[in-house]
Order: C-alpha cells, then sequence, then structure tokens
C-alpha cells in the first residue's frame, strides 16, 4: 500500500518490522486513530518498543479493517495547513470478543507497559455519583463471570489478576475519555470492581497501579462516506479505516514518574502536576458548548457545528454561556488564558472544513450532560453567580429527546429507552415536562434537582426552545 501513495503523503520512516508491542489501547475508534496513534507513530520514530495492540470490545468492524491493512490507516487534517499521514502505530488489532484469551494475554504481557482507553463516558459504568454501578447489567455479569468479561472495567481488572499471579508488575492504566477527574475515576471503578471478587487483588492494585489523569484534545468528526470518497480520490486506493480531525491537537498528562509517561512527553504530550486544571476547562468549555451548539443547533435545523456557531443570536449565545457562566468558576490554571482559550474553541468550532454533524455530538447525551454542564450549574447555583445560558441548554436537552419520541428516530443513548418513555409524557408545558426530566436521578442529582432556581431557569430555557423549534429567537 506504501510504495503506491502520491508523494505528499507521509508515511512511517521507521522500520516496522522492528516494532515491539508496549501498549494496549482499548476502544480503537476514530478519536483513538486520530489522537493517541498519532503521538505514538511520532514516538516510534525513536524507540521502537511502544507499537499498539489495539483491542475492541463491542464491534470488530474496524479491528478487522486494520488488520487486512495490516494496521496501516490514513489521517487526514481539515483547514488551514492540512496535511495527509499515514500511521504505522497499530501493529495488532482484534476484537475481544473473537479473541478472549488473546486480550488477556495482551493485558497480562510484560511487555505491555501502558494500557490506554477511550471507550466514551458510558464505557466507565458509572453511577450518578461518579462510583462504578454495581448494577449495571455489564458489572453483574463481570462479578459473575470475572474470568470471561463485558466491560472494559472487568477486563482491566482481569488483566491485573493474572499479573499479581504471574508476579508480573502492573502497566499504568491511563484513561483517555472526556470525564471530570478521568484517572481517579478510573482507578476507583477498577479498585471497586476487583473487590467483589478479590480483596488482595484490590489492595494489591491500589498499592502498584498507577492511573494517571488526561486531558485529550482533537476535534474529530465520524469519517462519513464523503470524506472517504474524497481521500480514496486523492490517495489512489480506499482506506476504510482513515480517520480526520482538526490540525489542533493535545494531550496533556498528569507527570506520574513512570516510564510510559516520559516515553509520552517526548512524544509530544505536556506533562503537568495540574492536569485537573485543564481537564476541567476543555470539559467544560469546550465540550459544553459544543453540547450545548448540538441541542439548540438541532433545534434550529442546523445540521453541522461550523452552521450554527455561525448563526449570530447563536453564536453569541454560546459566547455568553461561555464568558459569563463557566469561565467565572474555574480557578487558575498555569499556562492557560481563560478568555484566549475560549476565543480558540469558538474559532475552531467555526472551521468550515470540518464537517462535523450536530448529531454526532448528541450522542450519549445523557451521559454527557452531568459531566460537561451540570458540574458548573451546581458551582453556580451555590456561588449565586447564572444559570440563564446553561439551563436553556440543558432545556434543549430534552426538547431534543422529546422530537425523538413525538417524530420516532432512534437516540444513541444507553439511557434510550427511559428517555423516549420520558419524551412521551411531555406536553409542551415548561413546568411539568422539565420537572418529568428532574426525575432522572441517573442525569440530575437530587440536590440539583430540587433546587428552585435551577428549576425555574429551567422552565423559562425551555420555553425559549419552543420559540426556536418555530425559528424564533427569545
Ligand atoms: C465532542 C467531542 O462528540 C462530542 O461530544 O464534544 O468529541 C469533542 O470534539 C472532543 O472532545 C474534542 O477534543
Amino acid at each position: 500500500m506504501l510504495h503506491a501513495l502520491p508523494a505528499h503523503v507521509a508515511r512511517p520512516a521507521y522500520d516496522r518490522t522492528q516494532l515491539q508491542p508496549g501498549i494496549v489501547h482499548i476502544g480503537p475508534g476514530a478519536f483513538h486513530r486520530a489522537h493517541q496513534a498519532a503521538f505514538i507513530d511520532t514516538l516510534l520514530h525513536d524507540d521502537p518498543r511502544w507499537a499498539i495492540t489495539a483491542i475492541a470490545l463491542r464491534s470488530r468492524d474496524t479491528t478487522d479493517t486494520l488488520r487486512a491493512q495490516d494496521g496501516l490507516f490514513t489521517l487526514k487534517t481539515l483547514g488551514p495547513a492540512s496535511w495527509t499521514r499515514v500511521i504505522g502505530a497499530i501493529r495488532d488489532a482484534f476484537s475481544a470478543q473473537d479473541d478472549p484469551s488473546g486480550t488477556l494475554t495482551a493485558l497480562g504481557a510484560p511487555a505491555t507497559r501502558l494500557i490506554t482507553l477511550t471507550i466514551t463516558e458510558k464505557g466507565y459504568c458509572l453511577d450518578g455519583n461518579g462510583q462504578l454501578d454495581l448494577s449495571h447489567p455489564d458489572i453483574v455479569h463481570d462479578i459473575a463471570r470475572p474470568d470471561a468479561p463485558r466491560s472494559a472495567i472487568g477486563w482491566l481488572v482481569a488483566g491485573l489478576a493474572r499479573r499479581k499471579a504471574a508476579g508480573t508488575p502492573p502497566p499504568v492504566v491511563m484513561s483517555c475519555d472526556n470525564l471530570t477527574d478521568n484517572g481517579s475515576r478510573l482507578r476507583e471503578a477498577v479498585v471497586r470492581l476487583a473487590r467483589q471478587s478479590d480483596t488482595g487483588l484490590a489492595g494489591w492494585i491500589e498499592r502498584h497501579t498507577l492511573f494517571p489523569r488526561t486531558m485529550v484534545d482533537s476535534i474529530t468528526p465520524a469519517s462519513d462516506p464523503a470524506f472517504l470518497d474524497a481521500l480514496e480520490s486523492e490517495l489512489g486506493t480506499r482506506d476504510d479505516a482513515a480517520v480526520c480531525r482538526e490540525v489542533f491537537t493535545s494531550w496533556v498528562i498528569e507527570n506520574l514518574d513512570c516510564e510510559p509517561v516520559a516515553a509520552l512527553g517526548r512524544a509530544g504530550a505536556v506533562l503537568t502536576s495540574d492536569v485537573r486544571g485543564h481537564a476541567l476547562a476543555k470539559l467544560r468549555v469546550l465540550n459544553g458548548a459544543h453540547s450545548a451548539l448540538a441541542w439548540m443547533g438541532l433545534a434550529l435545523g442546523y445540521q453541522r457545528v461550523s452552521e450554527a456557531i455561525a448563526d449570530d443570536w447563536l453564536g453569541a449565545s454560546i459566547a455568553e454561556m461561555i464568558g459569563q457562566e463557566i469561565l467565572p468558576g474555574l480557578a487558575p490554571v498555569q499556562g492557560l488564558d481563560p478568555d484566549a482559550y475560549a476565543q480558540g474553541v469558538l474559532a475552531r468550532f467555526a472551521n468550515p472544513a470540518i464537517s462535523h454533524k450536530l448529531s454526532q455530538i448528541a450522542w450519549d447525551s445523557s451521559q454527557k450532560l452531568p459531566v460537561r454542564l451540570l458540574g458548573t450549574v451546581a458551582d453556580n447555583l451555590q456561588a449565586g453567580r447564572p444559570v440563564v445560558h446553561l439551563a436553556r441548554a440543558a432545556a434543549a436537552w430534552m426538547r431534543f429527546v422529546v422530537r425523538a419520541a413525538r417524530e420516532g428516530w432512534a437516540l444513541t443513548d444507553p439511557l434510550q429507552e427511559t428517555l423516549l418513555v420520558a419524551g412521551r409524557d411531555c406536553t409542551g408545558d415548561p413546568a411539568g415536562d422539565t420537572a418529568r426530566f428532574l426525575e432522572m436521578e441517573q442525569v440530575f442529582p437530587p440536590g440539583l434537582a430540587r433546587n428552585p432556581d435551577f428549576r425555574s431557569a429551567l422552565s423559562r430555557g425551555y420555553g425559549d426552545i419552543l420559540k426556536l423549534e418555530r425559528g424564533l429567537r427569545p
């Protein structure tokens, strides 16, 4: 494949036959391939010991495609100064369902010094308080069958158990998902599950395994057929594992003293002790605004991020939400100028070269709303700051669900059934409809759901969204 590509396409300059496995990655979706795999590809030019074994937990489509291409895939950036590059970092790829024993072998191998995860918010199986949900069906299964897990948390526990039994030191385990305090959440979830079957193992994990916090950032739309077809014309060959993203990319990692973190620092990740600050700013500003834009943009009939942010009223409203309701609650972060950061985020949303569907951002909204917006709402209510825009965004999510229920579209959301039942109960009355959604404890912490200021802001926001649906601006 490589020698036939046009000259402008960059390709690995290292000898792929010399690669050695060093990383197991769980969840090789588009974001992993566009982000972490590109950093690792850079690292492999200096150190061949960090090749990735990519393991999919659910669908085997991506890993099958990657295997058929010897792990190679194309990364294309979109916008000014864009480039096209073949990434060679994935050395092996398979699905855990097809090869459970290969999965355990990879997780347990002494050469595996780092396990990374991009499994999205729902993959962590957390409850409304951010703890592992012991009643989640996959976790119930994994407690009964720790030797044949289904969840990512279950696989991690099984892999760590194998290492403990063999006297192999634990790897560094790194969440690369948009969760508040992702490293601590993952550590707590793994330890909690391990404790159900083996308290000795739980203690060993707590004492010996590092779970650094991270912040990952690069806008990565799904690879749609239009992108894949255009790339095929550019390359002269079809690549069904290709991914695209904006040029901007950032990986901030807690600077724990260990070999994998130092190696990622050499590959371009920023190592710092204040990942929490960076991650919270990114989650609340970028992801919070992204979700708000998606729900409100869809109410106005837009389909893509760049179109929605170009709407004068909506663009101004998102900027006000960030400036008046999100930035004032963020603690100072070294090396981060909040206003410049916010401006940069809005400029990135406006990139017309990226065809990023609002409906893609709206996937799994029930998991995203709490981590992206409700934490800010709770902080603002406590500090006496406004929640007008934040509540309107939450109301826009409710209306998104109501329209799905009325118009019969499927929701891509782990709470789909509960949401559609609630959506069908709604009558268009702001107070009644918002109260119906506030009953969902998986989404709204009870203390927040009872707060009268939040309830009235939500009702008003809901009324605003009803106007938007009719093409009127509040
Ligand atoms: C987006 C994110 O789909 C979404 O929910 O908000 O994937 C976002 O593009 C990335 O976090 C940017 O780093």
